[in-house]
């Protein structure tokens, strides 16, 4: 199982995908978190891709398909793979189906979580106030949105007309979005 999670910024991707991994055994594969990682190392990469995500722009798409595909050979053998934040662009989303493909491989279900902006909005800025995520300032997560709009959500009627999209409520508690992608899974399983 190849499993895409798509949403906008804070509408619980990362949450979700936790859930998803237990359930199913299969990596998560964060490029969030691994962001987070090269910027936690000091490195020269992580220096550079800190200033990119505090001004809440999207990382390029060179750096962020080199690491999916260092994972992708990192966790080879795996049963499936759980995709967090990834693809972001078209770009990236066609060089998914091409590592995935020459691998016998293919993408199985996207999972778009829908939030309103609103909700969104109160998410990241609770979470800003409680860890400090220079990302998740007022301003910085608006400029996020905006990328979201125009870079990300364009994925959205591409993985429709595959047929691969399942669309869930993110508006209620964790647990109940939980539920509602365990059910949304088994109905299209
Ligand atoms: P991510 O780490 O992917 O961050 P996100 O979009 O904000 O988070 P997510 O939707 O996973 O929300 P979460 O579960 O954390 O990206 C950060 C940055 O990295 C990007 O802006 C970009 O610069 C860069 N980046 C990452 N991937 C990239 C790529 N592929 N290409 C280019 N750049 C890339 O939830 C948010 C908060 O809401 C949490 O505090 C959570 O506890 C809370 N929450 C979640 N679900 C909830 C619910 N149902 N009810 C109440 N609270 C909930």
């Amino acid at each position: 199982m190849r499993i895409i999670m798509l949403g906008a910024p804070g509408a619980g991707k990362g949450t979700q995908a936790q859930f998803i991994t237990e359930r199913f055994e299969i990596p998560q594969i964060s490029t969030g978190d691994m962001l987070r990682a090269a910027r936690a190392s000091g490195s020269e990469l992580g220096e550079r891709v800190a200033q990119i995500m505090d001004e809440g722009s999207l990382v390029s798409d060179e750096i962020v398909i080199a690491l999916i595909d260092e994972q992708l050979e990192v966790q080879a053998g795996a049963p499936g793979f759980i995709f967090d934040g990834f693809p972001r662009t078209v770009g990236q989303a066609e060089a998914l189906d091409r590592l995935l493909e020459s691998r016998g491989e293919a993408v199985n279900r996207v999972i778009r979580i829908l939030v309103d902006d609103d909700k969104l909005l109160s998410r990241v800025t609770k979470r800003f106030e409680e860890q400090g995520r220079k990302d998740d300032n007022p301003e910085t997560f608006s400029k996020r949105l905006e990328k979201y709009y125009e870079d990300t959500a364009p994925l959205v009627p591409i993985y429709a007309e595959r047929g691969i999209l399942v669309e869930v409520d993110g508006m209620g508690s964790i647990e109940a979005v939980a539920t509602a992608i365990d059910a949304a899974l088994k109905e299209t399983a």
